[in-house]
């Protein structure tokens, strides 16, 4: 049966504001848990991922989560360790004690950022193109992606992996011409990944419906996601503010952009 009971990890954040707001008209219940208070919400649970304690309350008697909790840019090795790959390992745990069936997983274009990005002509980027992360922020979020495959092939709990490009109100560079999800998409596609029948392990590609996407939305749309916006309305102005990017340059090349150069590490 549908879910209605939802535990929304990283509550406080950017993308997490917006689905409190848009994921309850729905018809979901959520609760609330992230590291930092959520503002306007007493009941939220103040809890660091690495409490176990913690997370297995927040998941008793929940039908799904929504993991959206983590470091979600590049860090030092030491604490995308504690919040990604241990926080996500102990969330796993912490739904299987407590018999949670679905997951979704906030994953990245960045387990993929090296990729090259399809020049114009060429096919979009296919959903089993193997991992390739551009930051240890890409690497922890291919072993969310295994260990979500592991939970399902191991304990038959079911996730939805989301690489989401880049989910802000509106684009703001060219690169997130093909990169971005709206908000409003966002909250469609949560609501397929938590309701689609028999996902197993499914990874999907997280974008609106851009003209300029550089990737496959099959297994988004196999779920039901059907997008409503397209980011073309915002590049008049985006590409004559910025500009092209540099050929040659990471955004022009790779699909994770400037993360694959920014901090800089080697000569590209
Ligand atoms: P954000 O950085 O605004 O929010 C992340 C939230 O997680 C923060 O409120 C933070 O306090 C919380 N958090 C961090 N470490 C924690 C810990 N140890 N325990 C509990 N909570 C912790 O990030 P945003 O943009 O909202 O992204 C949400 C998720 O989606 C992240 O997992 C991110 O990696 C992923 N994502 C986001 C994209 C975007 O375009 N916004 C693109 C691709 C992936
Ligand atoms: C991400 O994974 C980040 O969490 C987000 O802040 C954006 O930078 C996004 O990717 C992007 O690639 O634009």
């Amino acid at each position: 049966s549908a879910p209605r009971t939802v535990l929304l990890t990283g509550a406080a954040g950017g993308v997490g504001t917006l689905m409190r707001e848009l994921l309850p008209p729905y018809g979901y219940e959520l609760r609330l848990l992230d590291v930092a208070p959520v503002q306007g919400a007493p009941d939220a649970v103040v809890a660091d991922l690495a409490d176990r304690t913690a997370l297995r309350e927040a998941v008793r008697g929940v039908d799904a989560v929504v993991h959206l909790a983590g470091i979600s840019l590049e860090a030092d090795f030491d604490k995308i360790m504690a919040a990604n790959i241990a926080g996500t390992y102990n969330l796993y745990e912490a739904a299987r004690e407590e018999g949670v069936r679905r997951v979704v997983l906030a994953s990245s274009n960045h387990a993929v950022g090296f990729t090259r990005r399809p020049r114009e002509g060429e096919p979009v980027v296919p959903v089993d193109t193997p991992h390739r992360p551009d930051t240890f922020y890409g690497l922890s979020k291919c072993f969310g992606e295994d260990l979500a495959q592991l939970y399902w092939d191991l304990h038959g709990i079911e996730t939805v992996s989301v690489r989401i490009g880049s989910c802000f109100p509106e684009p703001t560079s060219v690169r997130m011409l093909s990169m971005w999800l709206s908000p409003a998409d966002c909250a469609r596609l949560l609501h397929a990944s938590l309701t689609a029948e028999s996902v197993g392990h499914t990874v999907a590609y997280g974008s609106s419906a851009n003209t300029r996407a550089w990737w496959d939305l099959s297994t988004a749309r196999a779920l039901g996601y059907d997008p409503q916006d397209d980011s073309e309305v915002y590049a008049e102005k985006i590409v004559a503010d910025k500009g092209l990017p540099e050929e040659g340059s990471a955004d022009d090349l790779y699909l994770g952009g400037h993360f694959c150069v920014d901090p800089p590490r080697w000569p590209h």
